[in-house]
């Protein structure tokens, strides 16, 4: 996007500083992201909210500060200095929101920049596993306390399977033919583990498994690490709401122990890494100790096929609606994702049961 546009952007929050120079993180698929240098000693995060896929942007952002607040509150000796570089702070916009609308509809947030972090989109490192796991762990305790209630919904049944299952059926029925043929043989697969992928919705509607304040967006790509392989905080908080552990524990292993890149191509480099898998229930079981139940504890391997599974469905989903919602870069982008899951899918089950 063009300096002009950034920099306009950035001034109309209220940061005291001027900007020196921007770059595009390209990590989401959802919204864009800026990161801006200033002339100042702090560095900003720069973010245009998707307001197709998020209908109640500041309903969103409500959430997202208010779950940064309560984190805060945890930390009472901490200067607001040092926290603002181990949780994530939001930037008033100068009318005092957290973000600003642009006449062209758009909504922008800003957040302060944590310094020397680094984020990992493929994990070959088992302690960046575990070090995942701990800060899963510390993000569910610190927010445990937290009145979900005071959370809106950002995207009703993000995670319910009958919802995303039902979203797949119907773009079965309106897909071109031409896209239709080529996931037959991904069909198939759904239909067999379908009655399975439903377990963990139904223990959750009947009240077995609680419901908490979860991140509902754990791929490792949204925790931030130090350059010593420490764990800082979790990130992206735009899907904070209600939800059950399982969801975030089973998304953040989705990603972690996939040997290859989420959009991999070369089907033969996505394997399940079991040795990763081990390492971030290490971390994620030393930090929720006590407070998590029996079956919560159970259902964990489920979690993670079934985290697996429901991005497959949501990316063969797009492809067969003709990529609505992810952004893709190339024809078969979203395809080649969805058959990248479901291979992951097939080593997880391999490897959990030999
Ligand atoms: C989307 O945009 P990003 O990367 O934060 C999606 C997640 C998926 C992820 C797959 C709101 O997240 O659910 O896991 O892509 N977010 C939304 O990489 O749909
Ligand atoms: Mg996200």
């Amino acid at each position: 996007m063009n300096t002009e546009i950034i920099k306009s952007i950035f001034n109309e929050f209220d940061h005291k500083s001027n900007y020196v120079s921007h770059a595009e993180l390209n990590s989401g698929h959802i919204n864009d992201t800026f990161l801006v240098k200033s002339s100042g000693t702090t560095n900003y995060i720069l973010q245009r909210i998707n307001h197709a896929v998020f209908k109640d942007v500041p309903g969103l952002v409500n959430n997202k500060v208010i779950t940064s607040n309560h984190i805060k509150s945890k930390y009472p000796n901490v200067s607001e200095e040092k926290l603002n570089q181990k949780v994530l702070s939001f930037v008033k916009a100068t009318n005092s929101d957290f973000y600003y609308l642009k006449k062209d509809g758009d909504f922008w947030n800003m957040m302060i920049f944590i310094d020397d972090s680094v984020t990992h989109e493929l994990v070959q490192d088992e302690e960046i596993a575990y070090e995942g796991g701990k800060l899963l762990g510390e993000f569910l305790n610190l927010t445990s306390d937290f009145d979900s209630a005071q959370l809106i919904d950002v995207i009703p049944n993000f995670h319910d399977m009958s919802f995303r299952y039902a979203q797949y059926a119907s773009s079965v029925q309106s897909a071109s033919k031409k896209r239709l043929e080529k996931v037959t043989k991904y069909t198939k697969i759904v239909a067999d583990l379908r009655n399975e992928m439903h377990i963990l919705q139904e223990l959750k509607e009947a009240g077995s498994i609680p419901v908490r304040v979860t991140h509902n967006d754990t791929k490792i790509a949204n925790s931030l690490f130090d350059k010593n392989k420490k764990g800082i905080c979790m990130i992206d908080t735009d899907t904070v709401m209600p939800g059950i552990i399982h969801y975030d524990f089973g998304d953040a292993i989705r990603t972690i122990c996939n040997t290859a890149a989420e959009d991999e191509k070369d089907l033969c480099k996505v394997e399940f890494n079991l040795r990763y898998y081990k390492a971030y229930e290490k971390g994620f079981l030393e930090k929720t100790k006590g407070s998590l139940s029996k079956i919560e504890l159970n259902y964990l391997p489920l979690a993670a096929k079934t985290m697996i599974f429901i991005m497959a469905i949501r990316f063969l989903t797009d492809y067969l609606n003709n990529d609505m919602y992810y952004k893709t870069t190339y024809e078969e982008h979203n395809l080649d994702r969805a058959k990248n899951q479901f291979k992951l899918i097939a080593s997880f089950s391999e490897k959990l049961s030999s």
